[in-house]
């Protein structure tokens, strides 16, 4: 059983490389000047579509938080979830921050429980660029 579907996988993909050598034109033509341009627009584009902030969620993505304004009833616990190949933090504006996080790797989160009415802004460490808030009701 084993020896012949072995075998069978070696015929075909020995037929496989001798169609492609067969066809060398056929092969450019369809696959290099489209696929590069096309991945290289697709995958961006679905990646930064694909994450979605549930309720009481920021989701850190393209390095940026989303949503940038998150409004929430006073004593929710807001839960980050670092969707991005870089780290990130999630640290409180201000001379005494509120809350802060140590730096999220990808798939790592971090969550705080708003107490007070209030808009608290906060920023990543890493990339200060990176603003956002949470509004308290
Ligand atoms: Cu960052």
């Amino acid at each position: 059983m084993a020896r012949i579907s072995y075998r069978l996988i070696g015929a075909a993909i020995a037929a496989a490389l001798g169609i492609v050598s067969l066809a060398p034109a056929a092969f450019a033509q369809s696959t290099a000047p489209s696929m590069p341009g096309m991945d290289h627009m697709a995958m961006p584009t679905s990646q930064a579509a694909m994450p979605v902030a549930g309720p009481n969620q920021v989701i850190i993505n393209n390095f940026a938080f989303g949503p940038a304004t998150l409004t929430v009833k006073r004593g929710t616990t807001v839960t980050w979830i670092n969707k991005d190949g870089d780290a990130h933090t999630v640290t409180a504006v201000g001379a005494k921050p509120l809350f802060g996080s140590n730096p999220l790797d990808t798939g790592d989160s971090f969550s705080f429980t708003f107490n007070e009415p209030g808009t608290y802004a906060y920023f990543c460490k890493i990339h200060p660029t990176m603003k956002a808030a949470v509004v308290v009701q």
